[in-house]
């Protein structure tokens, strides 16, 4: 379970999940939010392709928002937070980060791991033009973390840069309940882990993944 206010043990523990080391008494449950646009508003992840049958596309659309949107000062929200993907697929993420400050993350979390290719492409903007192109890149800079979208259980990291969108494609495994969580010190209390990084529905969610 999450801890509230604990900074450094949390921290420590969490490096460890990044390395794929099985949570255990770190794990953190994670949470949901909504989005700013249609397709980000959508639970089950939108289906840009060929939709088959009613299985889940594989399209991922997540906004972070910014506390003056959630209504909650310093309470930064990922929405949704919890989602559903298919199973065993390839699946394109997109992340608008609507937040504007970086927060500190442990050492390695500014660094991409587990996508497709090892990068994820950045553009500048939460609301970048249709054919902006971005960078792709393999890591940002220490400082310049806002968010990060971390699954330990698919050894899953993205670093988010503030006010950005950020897209990436990653392989779902087995039909189950993925948890992922932002472990970037973005919440409340001297520590930044409080807040909206220890309850549920914001920096911390559920990724359904669905055979
Ligand atoms: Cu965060």
């Amino acid at each position: 379970m999450r801890t509230t206010g604990a900074g450094n043990g949390r921290g420590l523990s969490r490096r460890g999940m990044l390395g794929l080391v099985s949570a255990g008494g770190g794990a953190a449950l994670l949470s949901v939010v909504v989005a700013t646009r249609p397709a980000h508003s959508a639970t089950r992840v939108a289906a840009a392709t060929a939709p088959t049958g009613g299985r889940p596309a594989d399209f991922l659309y997540l906004s972070i928002l910014a506390g003056q949107i959630t209504g909650k000062q310093g309470w930064p929200r990922y929405v949704p937070a919890d989602f559903s993907v298919p199973a065993h697929a390839l699946v394109q993420v997109e992340i608008r980060c609507f937040d504007t400050g970086p927060a500190a993350v442990p050492a390695g979390y500014e660094k991409v791991q587990g996508t497709v290719g090892g990068v994820m492409t950045v553009l500048p903007g939460p609301d970048p033009a249709a054919t902006a192109r971005g960078r792709a890149v393999s890591a940002l800079s220490a400082k310049g973390v806002a968010h990060t979208l971390t699954m330990a259980g698919l050894g899953l990291n993205v670093p988010v840069p503030p006010l950005s969108t950020v897209r990436f494609t990653f392989r779902t495994g087995a039909p189950g309940s993925v948890p992922w969580e932002c472990m970037a010190s973005c919440g409340t209390g001297t520590s930044g882990w409080s807040g909206p990084m220890a309850e549920a529905g914001w920096m911390q969610g559920t990724m359904a993944v669905v055979g």
